[in-house]
């Protein structure tokens, strides 16, 4: 809000996913938002300021997820439609990935129906230089009648002339040409309900397209007599399109399919004029590379060895070899040790030093376990996951793993959100928008919270892992492999709704760009220390309170039918659930101390490990589940994770009493 008073005039950066969005926005606002080589990296609008053109004017920017249409398919695509109708932009900058003008030109024609001024930016223009492609810019200007311009939007070619064209952006001259049964729907729509508003046309394709996200949108805009004669005109007319017998949106003949169609033909007739492909094309190393990651062999192959690296890194290396470094020679060494003596010198009462340093003090518990156990940990995390991100593996996974995630009701497409909440599960509740129906963002939010552990509670577990056998590490992933099929099959069973076939898009294989990455790590240990030390701070002040009361050891006396009878598990690790609420590493990192201290036995820190991961997701992440979920389906969640986790704990623990192998 703050860059409205600012700036008079308005842009919005659209286009189709993964073509290079967010690189730009960086460049035209000097802001940083995440950039990742995946569909899908942005889910959300973020807001900065640039200047263009001679006069420098100011303008505010806004980034946007990638859409295929404005016809939403998904939640992230309807924030994108819904940001072009509600907030009115000035202009948009259209940004195209050059490599794929076809489906860049349905979003123009759809743009230039909206009747919003437009600038169009040929992004990657690198790569379609490498694979021949040319396309005749000042051709192209003219037969659209909106200004062009070719970039490489990560090395800043052709930025400085798209910033000094941005004012120049018109309304597109051209304009798609339907069949006169549908030019006759839309004069009728535009006349009869639409004759006021801004972008009629566009309006009332979406309308006929069968787009009902759009009513709450134009419910605001009409009167209530007139909305509801609207809905019963379209029902109506749209009965008349649809001769088959069984309609539906995507058939051939349907509205929407028309539509489609009648575009498609302008864009081919278009690129027809303006683009040339010159010279063979040879498969590179990276294409090459790009190919094998998807087959079953060497797909695998390459998979468990990117999985046997993270465990090296972020378990043997970070978690293991860097923390305890840390820990002993830094934190229980030096600093903790420094820090008691000038505690005990300033502070006298005892109340207050039990507080800082004591079992349960802010610096002995809540920064050395937030500082020298978590924050290496994610450091190391966060680097591995941007290579992964950056290279374009992840959406290769997605094609990898579809036919499993079938099981659950899913599909390859979900393998993003999932794999994200390796990261960050917070986050991934938010990505879930990039799916296409209610149920799949459904699962995906239960089986988040249930069964994917986020980047630092992973990395506490595998530090205790790694300290114990190979046959421990199986136990525990073969538990929660088996819990999240299992959830998800009966989830997919159980809940109403339907699932989609699988379209993603696979950018390319591509170098990842080492200033990139650590940008985003910078972000996000940015993010991770506003967010984890105020909460580790938080979540000892209630732990002291709640010993300093007695509390805490009626809390463990109440539960321990179910933490020490049924799980098997020592009194003391009621404390570590309790954290557990607050944050996920929290309850492990409290595990991962009592392990040190010889408190747990191998079977009882398997056993412990198999809870705190199925246990309730962290204050984060049930906020956010709570705004794209509903408060009900996050209390219930919340409550159901609590029931499997004591539920499998308790069963693991009767197994392995029972057979003895570890
Ligand atoms: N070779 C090349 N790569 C680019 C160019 N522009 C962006 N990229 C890469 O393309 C990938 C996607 O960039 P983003 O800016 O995240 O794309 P986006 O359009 O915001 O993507 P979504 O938010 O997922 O829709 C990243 O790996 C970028 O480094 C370019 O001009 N040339
Ligand atoms: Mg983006």
């Amino acid at each position: 809000m703050e860059e409205k008073i600012i700036a008079q005039k308005s842009l919005v950066v659209i286009g189709n996913p993964n073509v290079g969005k967010s690189v730009i926005f960086n460049q035209l606002t000097g802001k940083y938002v995440t950039v990742s080589n995946y569909p899908g990296t942005t889910v959300d609008i973020s807001r900065g300021i640039g200047s263009f053109g001679i006069a420098k004017e100011k303008y505010a920017v806004m980034d946007s997820p990638g859409i295929n249409s404005l016809t939403p398919h998904s939640e992230d695509e309807q924030v994108a439609r819904n940001l072009l109708l509600e907030e009115k932009p000035n202009l948009v900058v259209q940004i195209a990935d050059a490599k794929n003008l076809r489906r860049a030109l349905h979003l123009t024609f759809e743009l230039g129906e909206l009747g919003i001024p437009l600038i169009l930016c040929l992004n990657m223009w690198d790569e379609a230089r490498e694979r021949g492609i040319r396309i005749d810019l000042g051709l192209l200007e003219k037969l659209l009648g909106i200004p062009v311009v070719a970039t490489v939007a990560i090395t800043g070619e052709g930025i400085g002339e798209l910033k000094s064209r941005i004012p120049e952006a018109k309304i597109p001259l051209k304009k798609v040409k339907y069949s006169p049964e549908i030019e006759q729907f839309l004069k009728r729509t535009e006349e009869n309900f639409l004759s006021e508003e801004k972008g009629k046309r566009g309006i009332s394709l979406m309308l006929l397209a069968g787009d009902t996200t759009i009513y709450s949108f134009l419910r605001k805009k009409l009167k209530e007599e007139k909305f509801g004669r609207l809905v019963s005109f379209l029902k109506e007319e749209k009965d008349k399109f649809v001769r088959s017998p069984r309609p539906s949106t995507e058939e051939r003949g349907s509205p929407s399919w028309l539509i489609f169609d009648f575009r498609e033909r302008e864009a081919i007739e278009t690129i027809a004029q303006v683009q040339e492909v010159v010279g063979e094309i040879r498969p590179s190393l990276a294409g090459k590379l790009g190919t094998w990651t998807m087959r079953p062999f060497p797909g695998y192959l390459i998979l468990l060895g990117v999985l046997f690296l993270m465990y090296e890194f972020i378990g043997v290396f970070a978690a293991g070899k860097v923390v305890n470094f840390l820990e002993e020679n830094f934190f229980s060494g030096l600093i903790n040790p420094f820090l008691i003596k000038i505690v005990e010198l300033i502070f006298p009462l005892r109340f207050v030093q039990e507080l800082l340093i004591g079992q349960y003090g802010i610096f002995t518990m809540a920064l050395t376990y937030a500082l020298a156990i978590v924050l290496p940990i994610v450091t190391a995390f966060f680097l591995f996951f941007g290579l992964l991100e950056d290279s374009g593996y992840l959406p290769r996974l997605s094609v990898m793993l579809d036919k499993a995630f079938r099981l659950m009701g899913l599909n390859g497409k979900a393998v993003l959100p999932m794999v994200l909440g390796l990261g960050c599960d917070t986050m991934a509740v938010l990505s879930a928008r990039i799916l296409d129906t209610k149920k799949e963002r459904l699962i995906v939010s239960i089986l988040l919270a249930l069964a994917v552990p986020c980047s630092a509670q992973l990395g506490v577990i595998l530090a205790m892992l790694a300290g114990l056998s190979w046959k421990a590490t199986i136990i525990w992933l073969s538990v929660i492999i088996f819990f999240l099929f299992t959830v998800g099959w009966l989830s997919a069973k159980i809940l109403p709704g339907a699932t989609t076939p699988f379209l993603v898009e696979i950018p390319p294989i591509r170098r990842p760009s080492i200033g990139n990455i650590l940008k985003k790590i910078q972000m996000r240990l940015v993010w991770y220390l506003k967010e984890a030390v105020p909460l580790f701070i938080l979540g000892t002040f209630v732990l002291f309170l709640m010993d300093k009361v007695k509390l805490l050891s009626l809390i463990e006396y109440l539960f321990s039918p179910v933490v020490v009878h049924w799980v098997g598990l020592p009194l003391k690790t009621t404390q570590a659930f309790i954290v557990g609420f607050l944050r996920r590493d929290y309850g492990a990192a409290g595990l991962y101390t009592l392990a040190r201290e010889g408190l747990l036995n191998p079977q009882q820190i398997v056993v412990s490990l198999v809870v705190i991961t199925l246990f309730v997701p962290c204050l984060a992440q049930f906020l956010v589940t709570i705004r794209e979920r509903g408060l009900k389906t996050a209390v219930m969640i919340f409550l159901f994770c609590i029931f499997i986790a004591f539920f499998a704990g308790g069963i693991l623990n009767l197994i392995l009493s029972w057979v003895k192998i570890i």
